[in-house]
């Protein structure tokens, strides 16, 4: 196509403005968007990028300086148009030249065969129809339309006759060719099909959206519509928007062809996207093997789809068959069961996870959704349970999806007892009865018994046995539920008082199985000091942390005994971490764990050391301890790093009363104000740099 003579909205004179631009700048933009919208159904089109994302910002970015120099170039069909201004006067009504029909749905196989029954006895046919079947997408309908190659319209479906006019925003999405590829298309061509958002898209922008405070969506086809609905294109552009197209007409029906499936693959041929899923198959048998097979892969699509359709492929055919009011004879939805239920929630309960986390759970009139029986749906934490506001006694919308935990979608106000109150988060943890804290500016809630919490004391002792903590061969998921729920295990200490007649005991326990773990147990008996820190399970002290713990401390007692102000003086521990650790060892429950293991005759033991805080290292900044704030010209932060422990001084990642110096560069945080507050003296990087040269000489 030559965009020279695409032109049609300027009101300068023609002849005028192409005399301006030069041949060789005419030819170089037909070329580059001829390039470009090869890129783009490569990409969007054909999930089958050929060349990396910069080679084609640079494609575009050429094509717009070329547009930026001579205006005239620009065409409303150059790949650089997607996205435009506003229409002024909001969406317009649009009729439909031929209406957009409904579908007729079907619910359960039966009803499958009776419409191909149906079928067959109208046409009087022996033989089976053949039909083109499709997933059904969970989307908007749109309808394109396109003159002489060129999209001059989109209008969503409305009632079936009128419809609104949304070209500014369906222009935006990339997969929509502005002006169609190949040659062949009729003069005027009406193009139907789903505007979708992939799921993976949807939940990116959902999260984004909950993270900025703004509204959510509750499913990925309601996002479809309501970035659909934007009278801004440039929001709607930023939207995951894709559009798979499913029928043609026009009015010179002859230049299309005479099947269905045909019909697709011409539209695909012209750079439309065509669900790949689709295919021919014969009869209902034909019919309801292709609806099994998708129902198997239905949670693996990247979209959304709600059934399948089938229509007869034959358009012929289709055209004896006529309509029923609004929905062709020729066409039927067969619908996957509801993944969407309503049901009553009976009680919200409090579950406790591995580390401590305290959500919510709602607990329900049992319903059937998409063919399982849901009684529980997972409220996530309490910020989601207070969004929706879910309250006992509400009739709720509950949602499966796949295998994942079935959820509350939303709840229905209108249907609420007068009486309800709201659910409150309990102050204490339900299972033991600890304190249940919940920081601010976090979601989860916490119970903070630590190791004395039976629901944690699980998890707990799974860690503890992990192969990285005290490494306990054999103690295997099932053995560990074994031992706490027959009381003979409540903390890590009575691992150690087992014996082997306890464990002969247990369920499929055999003698050597039951030596094994006694071996294992007494092997982990001697450990280090890194290990067993690791193996308590901390929140937020993984096998780095307490590794540097073990290395500054030397021995447990010191750890134990430190300050927050102390332990942030250990490389990488900030301010939040610190206070876990203090946190963790301030709890009665966990000192008594801890006295436990360490004073029965569990015989755990390992080495200690003076640690690294009290052996005053060698070199002229020896005992001094050093906090970078802000960038650095000359060094990098692992550099300076070097340098300081090269002269024997040690970095911290946080001010205290005890640091020596805070060197300051660049846009110093708050570590600058803290220094201020303590009096720390501060080195610029020039004075960091002197101190540096001097104690080095
Ligand atoms: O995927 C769909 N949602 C879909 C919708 C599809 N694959 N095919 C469709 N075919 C038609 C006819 C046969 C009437 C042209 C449809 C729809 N209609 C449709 N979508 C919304 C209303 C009608």
């Amino acid at each position: 196509m030559n965009d020279s003579c695409a032109r049609r909205s300027s009101s300068s004179s023609i002849t005028i403005s192409l005399m301006e631009i030069p041949q060789p700048a005419r030819q170089l933009a037909a070329d580059l968007r001829a390039e470009i919208r090869k890129h783009d159904y490569q990409y969007h089109v054909l999930d089958a990028p050929v060349i990396p994302d910069a080679e084609y910002d640079r494609l575009l970015l050429q094509l717009k300086e070329l547009e930026k120099q001579y205006p005239d170039l620009v065409t409303p069909e150059s790949p650089t148009q997607r996205v435009g201004a506003a229409p002024e006067s909001g969406f317009k009504p649009v009729r439909h030249e031929r209406p957009m029909l409904s579908l007729e749905n079907a619910f359960d196989e039966d009803e499958v065969i009776a419409f191909d029954r149906r079928i067959s006895e109208r046409l009087g046919l022996e033989d089976s129809i053949s039909y083109s079947a499709e997933p059904k997408l969970d989307g908007v309908a749109i309808s394109l339309l396109y003159e002489g190659g060129r999209l001059i319209r989109a209008a969503t479906r409305g009632d079936g006759s009128t419809g609104e006019d949304v070209t500014h925003n369906v222009r935006t999405i990339k997969s929509v060719p502005l002006q169609l590829a190949g040659s062949g298309w009729p003069e005027r061509l009406e193009v139907r099909g789903e505007v979708y958002m992939p799921r993976a898209g949807f939940e990116a922008m959902n999260k984004r959206a909950a993270a900025a405070g703004e509204k959510t969506f509750a499913n990925p086809r309601n996002a479809a519509a309501g970035s659909l609905r934007q009278l801004d294109p440039q929001v709607t552009a930023n939207r995951p928007l894709d559009m798979f197209v499913y029928g043609a007409a026009t009015a010179m029906a002859e230049q299309l062809p005479g099947l269905h499936s045909e019909i697709l693959e011409r539209l695909s041929q012209w750079g439309l996207k065509v669900c790949p899923q689709s295919s021919v198959v014969e009869g209902a048998a034909g019919c309801l093997a292709y609806f099994r097979e998708l129902s198997v892969i239905r949670d693996e699509l990247p979209y959304d789809i709600d059934g399948i359709v089938y229509k007869v492929n034959d358009l012929s055919l289709q055209e004896r068959l006529g309509r029923v009011a609004r929905a062709p004879r020729w066409d039927i939805a067969h619908k996957f069961p509801a993944q969407e239920q309503l049901t009553v929630v009976r009680a919200v309960e409090f579950q406790v996870g591995r580390t401590g986390a305290v959500t919510p759970v709602a607990r329900l009139e049992p319903v059937e959704v998409g063919g399982v029986t849901v009684s529980n749906a997972t409220l996530h934490n309490f910020d989601e349970l207070r969004r929706k506001d879910v309250r006992v006694g509400d009739t709720v919308i509950v949602r499966r999806a796949g295998d994942v935990i079935p959820e509350i979608v939303s709840v229905l106000k209108d249907r609420r007892p007068a009486d309800s109150q709201p659910v409150e988060l309990p102050g204490h943890c339900p299972v033991c009865g600890s304190d249940v804290i919940r920081p601010e500016g976090e979601a989860v809630a916490r119970c903070t018994g630590g190791l004395y919490c039976s629901a944690q004391r699980k998890e707990s002792l799974k860690h503890f046995v992990s192969r990285r903590a005290l490494d306990i061969a054999g103690l295997g998921s099932k053995l560990i539920d074994q031992l706490v729920d027959t009381g003979l295990v409540k903390s890590p200490g009575d691992l150690y008082r087992l014996t082997k007649e306890d464990l002969i005991e247990l369920e499929r326990m055999g003698q050597k199985s039951a030596d094994n773990i006694m071996a294992a147990l007494d092997k982990s008996r001697e450990t280090t000091l890194e290990r067993f820190l690791y193996a308590l399970g901390i929140r937020d002290v993984g096998e780095a942390t307490a590794k540097s713990l073990a290395r500054y401390y030397g021995s447990l007692d010191r750890i134990i005994a430190a300050s927050e102000e102390d332990l942030q003086e250990v490389p990488d521990v900030g301010p939040i971490v610190a206070a876990r650790i203090h946190a963790f060892f301030s709890q009665p429950h966990n000192q008594s764990v801890l006295k436990d293991l360490r004073d029965s005759n569990t015989g755990i033991q390992w080495p200690e050391t003076a640690g690294e805080a009290n052996t005053s290292g060698e070199g002229p900044l020896a005992g001094m301890t050093f906090v970078l704030t802000g960038k650095l010209d000359a060094f990098s932060r692992t550099e300076a790093k070097d340098k300081i422990e090269a002269l024997g001084g040690r970095v911290s990642g946080s001010v205290s009363s005890r640091t020596a110096f805070l060197v300051q560069g660049h846009d110093p945080g708050s570590k600058a104000k803290k220094a201020q507050k303590l009096k720390v003296d501060v080195l610029d990087e020039a004075g960091f740099i002197r101190l540096l040269t001097t104690k080095h000489s």
